[in-house]
Formats: structure tokens, sequence, C-alpha cells
């Protein structure tokens, strides 16, 4: 049987064969630190909306050798996506589109997958090779939506560093790195953590539309635009729809803003089609995602990460950003959703559109 440092040895050269960007083991040593953080962020408020995120979960997640207590270390990995936009590209013109964050749009092969099931996979192989290597090797894997807190356990592994957006900046790819974890009941030996950081830059700060950045390090999730498109239901609050510009799933700016990004960060995806008939693309078609069915919804995004949004919650959002573009053109179509569309918030959000177009309109 090889000894640990090998086996650890093998298992970064194998997780960096299967496309992780990076790889480090942590001890199970509770996360005390990032429970605070992430204890004070609920008891602010901040996480308000998201009832599944509890102190529950945080305390589980900060010590999770109290829930798998044959666990011996946890195995951190990143995995890359590349950027919808960055420094050099500049955004297509023609149909009326929105953004959408460069992580839906995460592709393997030619089509566009949700990260929580590639990344799962691969995972999954790599835990197959170690018990080739280790047969019996007790292992659970986390990828976002478990009970983990995936940036405190990469940052201890020595995979990045917190940057003020909040978002670990990793050394080979920035903070274009999703975040998954092995825990382990094979002891290997912890690696340092990074002692990189932001230094004087806070470019990020300024670039947050809605002011979500409170201090360096800490989102207000209530006013990320990511929370707004993604994860609340319901009408969004009407301060915070004029500052969502066109963003329709998630939201890049700060990560955009990021000179470290810019150095390190994966090429921009390629000028794509604005059509979303093969799921997303950084830059959609916002009347056709407005009208679209139930069914045409579940046939395009059931696969991908805006399947979590819900149709009425991108149609909401495609009307709202249809409003801030504020082209007339779009009229007819909102309109059609004012009264058309089977779901109350959207029709709601609908008229807001219509109504912020009208007032855009010079007076005749
Ligand atoms: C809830 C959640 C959200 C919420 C709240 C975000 C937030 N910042 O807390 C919302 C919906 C807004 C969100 C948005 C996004 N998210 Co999110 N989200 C999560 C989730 C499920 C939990 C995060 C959490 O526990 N937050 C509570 C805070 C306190 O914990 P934390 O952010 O992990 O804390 C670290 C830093 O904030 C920092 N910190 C906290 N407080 C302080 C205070 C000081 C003084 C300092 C210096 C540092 C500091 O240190 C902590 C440890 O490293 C994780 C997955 C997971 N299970 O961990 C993904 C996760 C954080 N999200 C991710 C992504 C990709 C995003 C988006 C980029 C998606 C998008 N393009 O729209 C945006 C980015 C917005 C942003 N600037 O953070 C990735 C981040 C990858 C990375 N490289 O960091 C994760 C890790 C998912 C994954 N497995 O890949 N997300
Ligand atoms: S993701 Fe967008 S809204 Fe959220 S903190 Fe970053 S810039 Fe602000
Ligand atoms: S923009 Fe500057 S302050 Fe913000 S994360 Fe990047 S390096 Fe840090």
């Amino acid at each position: 049987m090889v000894d640990a440092d090998t086996l650890k040895a093998g298992l970064v050269v194998e997780a960096h064969r299967l496309g992780f960007v990076a790889a480090g083991v942590t001890s199970t040593r509770p996360f005390r630190q990032a429970r605070r953080r992430a204890l004070r962020a609920i008891d602010e408020g901040w996480m308000d909306g998201m009832p599944w995120y509890s102190r529950e979960r945080v305390d589980a997640a900060a010590d999770l050798k109290s829930r798998y207590p044959w666990a011996r270390s946890i195995l951190a990995l990143a995995w890359p996506y590349r950027p919808a936009a960055g420094p050099g590209t500049t955004a297509p013109t023609g149909a009326m589109r929105g953004r959408m964050s460069a992580y839906a749009c995460l592709a393997a092969g030619d089509t566009t997958v949700d990260y929580h099931s590639l990344l799962g996979e691969r995972c999954d192989q790599l835990v197959e090779w170690l018990r080739g290597e280790r047969p019996g090797v007790r292992a659970k894997r986390f990828i976002d939506h478990g009970w983990a807190l995936d940036r405190a356990v990469a940052e201890r592994a020595g995979l990045g560093f917190s940057g003020k957006h909040s978002q670990l900046i990793t050394r080979a790819a920035g903070s274009y790195a999703l975040l998954a974890e092995i825990v382990l009941s094979v002891a290997l030996k912890p690696d340092q953590a990074s002692k990189r950081g932001c230094g004087r830059c806070s470019a990020c700060l300024p670039a947050c539309p809605t002011g979500a950045i409170v201090a360096p390090g800490v989102i207000d999730a209530r006013r990320c635009i990511a929370y707004l498109t993604i994860e609340h239901r319901g009408p969004i609050p009407h301060e915070l729809r004029s500052l969502m510009g066109s963003w329709v799933f998630g939201c890049d700016l700060c990560q955009e803003a990021c000179p470290i990004n810019h150095r390190l960060a994966p090429p921009a995806l390629d000028e794509q089609p604005a059509t979303t008939t093969s799921g997303p693309v950084p830059y959609p078609d916002l009347i056709e995602c407005l009208g679209l069915t139930d069914d045409e919804f579940r046939t395009r995004f059931r696969t991908t990460a805006v399947w979590r949004t819900g149709r009425a919650g991108l149609a909401r959002n495609c009307a709202i950003a249809l409003g801030n573009l504020g082209d007339a053109a779009a009229r007819p179509h909102l309109e059609r959703a004012r009264t058309g569309d089977p779901d109350q918030t959207v029709r709601e959000a609908a008229g807001w559109a219509l109504e912020r177009i009208a007032a855009a309109q010079p007076a005749r």
C-alpha cells in the first residue's frame, strides 16, 4: 500500500487530469471564523429570503467531523470556467439582449451543464481512483448545495484567498472557479493556507451597482443581483430594479472588475448566438426568454443552472431588464406578458417595465 504522501500526490495529479485547476487538503478541525461570519450574515438579515441557509446548516457545515465522525481530512477542489466578458471583449449588439453569469454557461463539450452534476461526476471519478489505491476509503462529496462552507474549506486548503468581493481567488483561474470538497476517511497532510490578499486594490467595491458589498469580503445578499435573479421569489424590491441593468441570471460585475481575473482567468467565451435553444448563453434574447412556456423552459434549461430560478423567475428578470434597456420595441411583448402571463409576479414586472419605457421616451 502506498504511503499517505504518495497517495496525496497521486490524488492531486488525478484531480488535474480530470479537469480541476486546484486541489489541496485541510484538516477536519472546525471552521470557527467562517462559522462566526456566516452566523453574523444570518443575524444581520443579509441572508433573508434564503430560508435554507439556516443556523443549523451553518453549525453542521462548520464542523464536518461532527456529522462524519469517520472523517480524517478534507480534499478541496476548484473547477475553472470561462468568463463571458473580459478586457477586449465587447457586448454584442442587435437583438435586445440580457446577460447571464458565466458559471451558468459552463459547458461540457457542446452542451451546457449544471455544474453540480459535472463536478459531482468528476468527484465520483476521483473517489473511484482513490479506492483503487486504498480500497474501502469512505468519502462524502459537497458541491455548493451541500452543508459545507466551500470557500472557507478551499481557503484553508491553500487553493486561494478570499477577495474583497468575497469570492475565492485561485492562482490558476482567478475567481472564475467553482468549488467542491470531499470529506475522506484517510488522513492526508494538510496544505498551508494562502498568505496572499488583495492588497490596496478595491476595484470590485464601486463596480457593484447595488452596493451589495457592504464591507471588504462581506455581502448583503439581499442587494446582490445573483440573489435577486436566482434565489428571490416574488416581486423584486422596486428600489433595486433599475440597478440590475440587463442581468437575468446571476451577475459577474465584481469579478469582471478584478485585475487579478484580467491576468489569470481563462479567455472569455466566444461571441455566441442570442438564442437559448440549447440552454443559457451569456447574452440571451430577452424577448424570447420573456415569452417561454413552461414546456419550452423545461426543454431548454432543465439540465442547467438556470432551472433554479424557474420559468416565472426568468420571465420576471427579463421584464425588468427590458424596462432597464428602455427600448420601445419591447412594448408589445411586455404588454402581452402584462395581460397574459400566468404568473402575477411576471405580470407586475412587465407593467413596471412598460412604465419605465414610457418614462424614458421623449415627450411629444
Ligand atoms: C449563499 C451563497 C450565495 C449568496 C450569498 C453570497 C455570499 N457572499 O455569501 C448569493 C446568492 C448572493 C450568492 C452569489 C454568488 N455566488 Co454563491 N454561494 C452561496 C453558498 C451556498 C454559501 C455561501 C456562504 O456560506 N456565505 C456566507 C459567508 C459568510 O460565507 P462565505 O462567503 O463562504 O465566506 C467567505 C468570504 O465571504 C469571506 N468573508 C466573510 N466575511 C468576511 C469578513 C471579512 C472581514 C473578510 C476579510 C472576509 C470575509 O471569508 C469567508 C471564508 O472564506 C456557497 C456554496 C457553499 N455551500 O459554500 C456559494 C458560492 C459561494 N457561490 C459561488 C458563486 C460562483 C456565486 C456567484 C459568483 C454567482 C454569480 N455569478 O452570480 C455570486 C457571487 C456574489 C458574491 N460577490 O459573493 C461560488 C463561489 C466560488 C468562488 N470562487 O468563491 C460558491 C462557493 C459555490 C461553489 N461551490 O462554487 N451566493
Ligand atoms: S455579483 Fe453583482 S450584485 Fe453581487 S456583489 Fe458582485 S457585483 Fe454586486
Ligand atoms: S478587484 Fe481588487 S479588491 Fe476586489 S477581489 Fe479583485 S483584487 Fe481584490
